[in-house]
């Protein structure tokens, strides 16, 4: 009557479904309102009537082995399910390797700096980045007039008002308050986050990071400030390193010095980076001016130090051979991911 009806029930007998797709798959091709029973089902009209019975019955076999699939489908699913979530995790499967972050090149510096000066029994100290104008500026020598004092160079967060207060240009100011409230002899190093109100370039931000430190202390003198920033530049840039000190001024100290090393790309033989002179610079240094030691009660006729300034910025640039200051604040994980 329905000739392939054997065919049919062997096709549902056999039929296994491994997920809930399939299961949809089964119901859409025999149980669905377009599928083989309704099918059947429809073409009953076009059956002769003496021959009905027989079909009839037909299809309801199909009809019955297929729900009764349905069930048996259906109820399998579920016991797999529930069987998965029951399951612990195979602590054997191997691992899916996750990219792993880096320290910023900038931390790197700064902790490589800290470690260095710790060991030569210098401590660390902090100090606010929104600073008074005493100790940013007068506590350190700076006189009224002077140019570092005009909204060109500072970020000013109140000017007029009786107390003055700006974003930090230095780390100075740290240093002003780390006197104000130790006693000799003292050893410091403060380092972070400055800003200078400056057009931003290949070589210049308007925020960038500073290592200051200082010693007070009876008798120090020039040649302690000469081997302690010998020691230093050798240990960040590798023992080969040489050291010259050039005549300057600043502020707050007096006499004061500009700092070079020899190129540690080149080895003093002129490069690129050294524009072929075989030097770069590092940074400033001096002998704290006697009014700053008496701005923060020191008496100078007792104690001397030295004091010294250089960029965070400006020595990772030197020892990764960076080109451009800005790449340090973009975040572009090409650029971080070489630090790794
Ligand atoms: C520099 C250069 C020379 C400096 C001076 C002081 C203080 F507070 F002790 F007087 N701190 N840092 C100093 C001296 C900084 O940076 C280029």
């Amino acid at each position: 009557m329905i000739p392939h009806i054997d065919q049919l029930l062997t096709e549902i007998e056999q039929y296994t479904a491994q997920n809930k797709e399939q299961l949809e798959q089964f119901k859409s091709q025999y149980t669905g309102k377009k599928g083989v029973l309704q099918d059947l089902l429809d073409q009953i009209k076009n059956i002769p009537a003496e021959q009905r019975k027989e079909y009839g019955q037909q299809v309801n076999k199909i009809k019955e082995a297929a729900q009764e699939k349905l069930k048996a489908l259906t109820e399998q699913l579920e016991n797999l399910q529930a069987a998965n979530v029951n399951k612990p995790h195979d602590l054997t499967l191997p691992v899916i390797p996750d990219g792993l972050g880096a320290l910023h090149p900038l931390t790197q510096t700064t902790r490589r700096v800290i470690q260095i000066f710790e060991r030569m029994g210098f401590n660390i100290s902090d100090g606010p980045e929104i600073e008074d104008d005493w100790h940013n500026f007068t506590a350190l020598n700076f006189p009224l007039n002077h140019p570092a004092r005009d909204m060109q160079d500072t970020f000013f967060i109140s000017k007029g008002s009786d107390n003055d207060m700006a974003l930090r240009t230095h780390t100075s100011s740290v240093q002003v308050r780390v006197m104000e409230k130790m006693q000799p002899p003292m050893r410091t190093v403060s380092i972070g986050r400055v800003y200078r109100n400056e057009a931003i370039s290949v070589r210049a931000h308007c925020l960038f990071h500073q290592v200051e430190g200082f010693y007070v202390a009876k008798n120090v003198s020039f040649k302690d400030l000469k081997d302690t920033l010998y020691h230093f530049v050798r240990e960040l840039f590798g023992n080969e390193t040489k050291i010259r000190f050039r005549p300057s001024f600043f502020p707050f100290t007096e006499p004061s010095a500009e700092m070079d090393i020899s190129c540690h790309i080149c080895g003093g033989k002129g490069c690129n980076v050294c524009k072929h002179s075989g030097w770069v610079e590092i940074g400033g240094c001096g002998m704290i001016d006697p009014n700053v030691m008496k701005n923060c009660n020191i008496d100078p006729e007792e104690y001397t130090g030295f004091a010294f300034g250089m960029g965070i910025e400006r020595i990772t640039m030197l020892r990764n051979q960076i080109k451009d200051i800005r790449l340090f604040t973009e975040n572009d994980v090409r650029f971080l991911k070489q630090f790794s």
